[in-house]
């Protein structure tokens, strides 16, 4: 069990969160001298860096846009003496990959995992009443030993170089916000809930962990903040007659109001929206309050101009209303777990979720895209680091779960991105994931990964480990792309017949399939590249899609263009957005749009 609080910060009369997000200070540490120089202490010379944003898209020279290596962040915050009695925390909603986190000068918490909340308790070195220091000390290298899995080189020159196992950009820094929170030092701590529907009237299970004795309640109130459920109680359950359902584009949101009682008098309270819903999978369908729901949306990335992986609500809007003019349902967060400002979001907008723990890049030959058909072919869960890259993949799952399994918008995990999925070890390996995620989850949501081409029906060892099969094809683009396109539909249809032919009555959702596409490129009659052959591509796919009756879904790759590694596989870019960057639709929007609602 996680030893701190995953809990979003919240206000209330038992609690206080201040937002740190603004100007911090900045330095690169190339020769990683900074702790021996005393740097935990204060930062020499520093550069101004804004938070959150990912630092490499600010500068104008490579060796600081490609930065690899040590890197830190300070900042300076006032902390109120009427804290004094409270316990404080700062709360990073991330720090890519690495991260230690210094308060005046001591160590208060290391943490593994770029896309999870870094959370450090800090109440024995804070001075009340008095300006205190953070300073962060993060790395950004890639390893096979975390998550998502890479290599570094170093440079004739000595400067150090991410080499990804996966295409993204490897942005790094302090990208999503930071808080500091001060709340009881008897708390809750925690807290789930689980839904069982009966007719109108819907039961709502609640678990409440805390860390003392004392009592607790648990209420709910409805959007017209009307009380309709009160009990009390570490759990229980609570009947809610005439239950407003949380549904797809339809959401309804009741707000849950957790408090810790010493007889009358308060000790804390936490607040949250919780949606009522249930998720199943039952035969080849993805039910929703026992609907039947086809999955239309996209595979996405947190990535914008300038601010890199950077959280921003204004992009996080442009992105709802783009997903919702076209009329998607569903997103996966590829390839980690986004900033929790997106679920949040998607509760709200009745959105659906796939989301995905940064389990990227275990497949050696496909490592930055140039090895990939040269036939080198290694195994990747047979070397001697595979042990504490399960121990890395198994913390993101339950961090994962923890943090985000109260949102309605979640409909299901996602444990892996492109594996490699044939060998025995690798079925050793996820069964142990898929195991430990099993156990973690209250709601029981289904669990999936998303396979790639070389995880064909008859030599992949993994995909009966998922309760819905996610598969990740490029039949036309990567397979017999452009004048082969008709052969591709032909080896698209046999390897989907292989599937029909394995009668494994579950649903398949595709979570990628496009083509780079130029947003200024035409061309008739097509040509690979031109906005043309994108939709002659997506027809193709479509018309796969309908022949099988168990295709739930069709995310496709990506919602918009996104920064790359360099390469000759990628210019400026991996450009299979259906919308281009800077969130204008390509061509392809349009037929997609035509597509989907009319599949309504
Ligand atoms: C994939 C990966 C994704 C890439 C995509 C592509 O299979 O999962 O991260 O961006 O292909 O465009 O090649």
């Amino acid at each position: 069990m996680l030893n701190f609080s995953e809990l979003y910060p919240c206000s209330n009369q038992a609690r206080m969160a201040q937002l740190l997000d603004g100007m911090w200070k900045f330095r690169f540490d190339p020769e990683e001298k900074g702790l021996q120089e005393g740097w935990q202490h204060k930062l020499p010379d520093p550069i101004s860096m804004p938070v959150p944003a990912s630092f490499s898209d600010f500068f104008t020279t490579k060796e600081e846009r490609d930065y690899c290596g040590d890197f830190w962040y300070e900042t300076e915050v006032f902390v109120p003496r009427e804290w004094e009695k409270q316990e404080v925390e700062i709360r990073f909603g991330s720090i890519t990959h690495r991260a230690g986190v210094y308060c005046n000068g001591s160590l208060t918490t290391t943490h593994e995992g770029g896309f999870l909340p870094v959370i450090a308790r800090v109440t024995d070195h804070v001075k009340f009443g008095e300006v205190n220091t953070f300073i962060v000390k993060a790395n950004n290298e890639l390893n096979e030993e975390s998550l998502p899995c890479g290599a570094t080189a170093v440079l004739s020159d000595g400067r150090k170089l991410a080499r990804p196992y996966f295409d993204f950009f490897n942005y790094s820094g302090i990208q999503r916000s930071v808080w500091l929170v001060s709340k009881p030092i008897e708390s809750i701590e925690d807290y789930s809930v689980e839904y069982e529907l009966n007719g109108e009237d819907a039961v709502v299970h609640y678990e409440i962990r805390t860390n003392g004795n004392h009592e607790v309640s648990f209420e709910l109130f409805d959007e017209e903040k009307q009380q309709v459920a009160k009990c009390t109680g570490r759990q229980g359950s609570v009947i809610i007659p005439k239950a407003h359902l949380w549904n797809v584009g339809k959401a309804y949101l009741y707000q849950a109001v957790m408090r810790i009682w010493n007889g009358e008098t308060l000790i804390d309270e936490y607040s949250s929206k919780i949606g009522i819903r249930t998720v199943k999978i039952e035969g080849i369908e993805i039910q929703i309050n026992g609907k039947a729901v086809y999955l239309k949306g996209f595979g996405k990335h947190e990535d914008f101009e300038v601010i890199g992986r950077g959280f921003n609500w204004g992009v996080l809007k442009r992105d709802f209303e783009c997903m919702k003019w076209i009329g998607a349902n569903c997103f996966r967060t590829s390839h980690y777990p986004y900033a929790e400002e997106w679920y949040q979001f998607a509760d709200e907008e009745g959105f659906l979720i796939i989301d995905e723990v940064p389990a990227v890049g275990m497949m050696r030959s496909t490592r930055n895209f140039a090895d990939a058909g040269t036939g080198k072919f290694t195994r990747f869960f047979e070397t001697p680091t595979v042990p504490n890259l399960l121990k890395a993949h198994l913390q993101a799952v339950e961090e994962m779960i923890v943090r985000d399994k109260n949102h309605p918008s979640v409909i299901a995990w996602s444990l892996f991105n492109e594996p490699e999925t044939t060998s025995e070890q690798s079925k050793d390996y996820f069964t142990t994931v898929f195991n430990a995620a099993r156990a973690l989850d209250p709601q029981k949501r289904p669990m999936t990964g998303a396979f790639e081409k070389n995880s064909q029906p008859e030599i992949c060892q993994c995909y009966q480990l998922c309760d819905f099969i996610c598969l990740n094809r490029y039949y036309g683009w990567y397979i017999k792309g452009g004048p082969e396109l008709v052969d591709a539909r032909e080896a698209f249809l046999i390897e989907m017949n292989k599937w029909k032919d394995k009668n494994l009555n579950i649903p398949f959702v595709f979570t990628e399939f496009g083509t780079d596409t130029l947003a200024a490129e035409h061309k008739l009659p097509s040509i690979m590249w031109s906005q043309e052959y994108q939709n002659e591509y997506l027809d193709m796919n479509f018309e796969i899609f309908d022949q099988f009756d168990f295709i739930q879904g069709e995310l496709v790759w990506n919602f918009a263009d996104f920064q790359t590694t360099e390469g000759i596989m990628r210019v400026n870019g991996n450009k299979k957005g259906i919308f281009n960057r800077a969130r204008q639709p390509k061509s392809a929007a349009f037929v997609l749009k035509k597509r989907w609602e009319s599949l309504d």
